[in-house]
């Protein structure tokens, strides 16, 4: 929506309006959890609004046009300068923050639960799973941003206390300047052991293709290591099971895990394969942790 678009639609509903990329931008801060991630965010909502300077100061003032030499023109310049010197500063201290992540990165490595981190793309039943582990009763939906603040909650599988994290998920058509923002939502929760990417196999092939190599992709530039990831063909219940192992089969995905979260199938299957890769992962850490 243009600024214009949203001062109308405001002006003659009486309700705040926010279009789609403000609201994408809205949610993305609020499950920010570090502060490389915020500034990310930051950054991005500069670039939302440095095309909407010259609409806006326009709606500002009213009739008046904001033509060469006029107090519009003045607002105009004056803003622009200063989303550009704010965007200088997010620059600089990203790299700052970039370096001292680096440098502590071998830190964290101490003694900690395991951690599982529910992935994919936003409605593929990563809250209706992370409900079902963990026994909580967090609210669910058709609406894409149910999921509104970072929520990590321990869970037991085979007498191993782990933690498991919900992510805001990956959204369809997201402008491309707001990926960097993106990843920074995700990066936290990709330090953990195990990621469980969660594909939603009720939906078509087409879209099962583009969104499962999207998520690698992301994934692989984030340097998760692939030995931590597995595949879940969530809602299974609502997909064609020969279609679903053909595709899969194709795209080369040895051994996903059949998992429909609302009804609860597949899911001791689950549980039994976190348990097996956990304690390889834990095994692996336990040598690191005692150096
Ligand atoms: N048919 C079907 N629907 C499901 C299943 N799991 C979740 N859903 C529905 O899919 C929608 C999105 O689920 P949610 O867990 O919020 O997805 P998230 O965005 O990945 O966290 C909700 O309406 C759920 O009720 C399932 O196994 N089968
Ligand atoms: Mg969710």
């Amino acid at each position: 929506m243009t600024p214009k678009q949203i001062y109308n639609l405001e002006k003659t509903t009486g309700s705040k309006v926010v279009d789609r990329e403000r609201l994408i931008l809205d949610l993305f801060y609020t499950r920010a959890t570090t502060s490389e991630a915020k500034l990310q965010i930051q950054l991005a909502e500069i670039k939302y609004e440095l095309p909407r300077i010259r609409e806006n100061a326009r709606l500002l003032i009213g009739s008046e046009r904001p033509g060469k030499g006029g107090s519009g023109e003045y607002i105009v310049d004056v803003k622009f300068r200063d989303l550009k010197r704010r965007m200088g500063f997010i620059i600089n201290k990203l790299t700052e923050a970039r370096r001292k992540r680096e440098l502590y990165h071998d830190q964290r490595l101490d003694n900690r639960m395991p951690i599982v981190s529910l992935v994919g793309y936003t409605s593929s039943g990563k809250t209706t799973l992370f409900n079902l582990l963990t026994l909580e009763r967090k609210e669910t939906s058709e609406n894409l941003f149910t999921t509104l603040s970072t929520t990590t909650r321990s869970f037991i599988i085979g007498g191993q206390k782990l933690l498991l994290t919900d992510t805001v998920g990956f959204i369809r058509r997201l402008p491309t300047y707001m990926i960097e923002a993106f990843k920074s939502t995700l990066e936290e929760s990709l330090q953990a052991d195990m990621i469980l990417l969660l594909i939603d196999s009720s939906e078509s092939e087409d879209e099962i293709r583009i969104k499962y190599y999207s998520c690698m992709n992301v994934l692989e530039e984030l340097n998760v290591d692939k030995e931590k990831i597995v595949i879940i063909l969530s809602k299974i219940d609502n997909a064609e099971f020969d279609d679903v192992k053909r595709i899969f089969t194709e795209l080369n995905i040895l051994d996903p895990i059949l998992v429909s979260p609302k009804s609860g199938y597949g899911v001791n299957n689950l549980r039994k394969s976190i348990s097996r890769k956990i304690l390889l992962q834990v095994k692996k850490i336990q040598p690191q942790m005692s150096r």
